[in-house]
């Protein structure tokens, strides 16, 4: 059901959530506007994504429970793992600088991908559309 291509539509305190991992203010307005486009390709517990924006192309190969490295559009690595509950997708994943959580969720609403993220405290809320 995630399967598909998704253009980000729009975002919720994604700007504070960046803050709050230490992302500066130049790079979080460029990242306000990096028009992310997710392609999930499921088979089973394994994922292929398709990462593409303003910054960069880059392809991801994960499985459902099993930890996986992935560095984020600024640089910062992290390694963790997605696992499904229910009908939700829940990340887990440190960061390799200071070992801090990093949480994430993607959930199907009303036909939409929304994508939560959780650091420090701080959450935010990512909204994309099926193309
Ligand atoms: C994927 O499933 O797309 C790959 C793994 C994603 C890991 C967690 C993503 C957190 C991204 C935070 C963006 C921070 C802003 C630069």
């Amino acid at each position: 059901a995630f399967n598909g291509t998704w253009k980000v539509d729009r975002s919720e305190n994604y700007d504070k959530f960046m803050e709050q991992l230490g992302i500066n203010v130049m790079k979080r307005k460029l990242a306000e506007h990096d028009n992310l486009k997710v392609t999930i390709e499921q088979s089973g517990d394994k994922f292929h994504i398709k990462e593409s924006s303003t910054f960069r192309n880059k392809e991801i190969d994960f499985t459902l429970g099993v930890p996986f490295d992935y560095t984020m559009a600024d640089g910062t690595e992290l390694t963790g793992t997605w696992e499904m509950d229910g009908e939700v997708l829940k990340g887990k994943f440190n960061r390799k600088d200071n070992n801090k959580v990093l949480t994430t969720t993607r959930t199907l609403v009303a036909g939409e991908l929304v994508q939560s993220y959780n650091y420090e405290g701080v959450d935010a809320k990512r909204t994309f559309k099926k193309q």
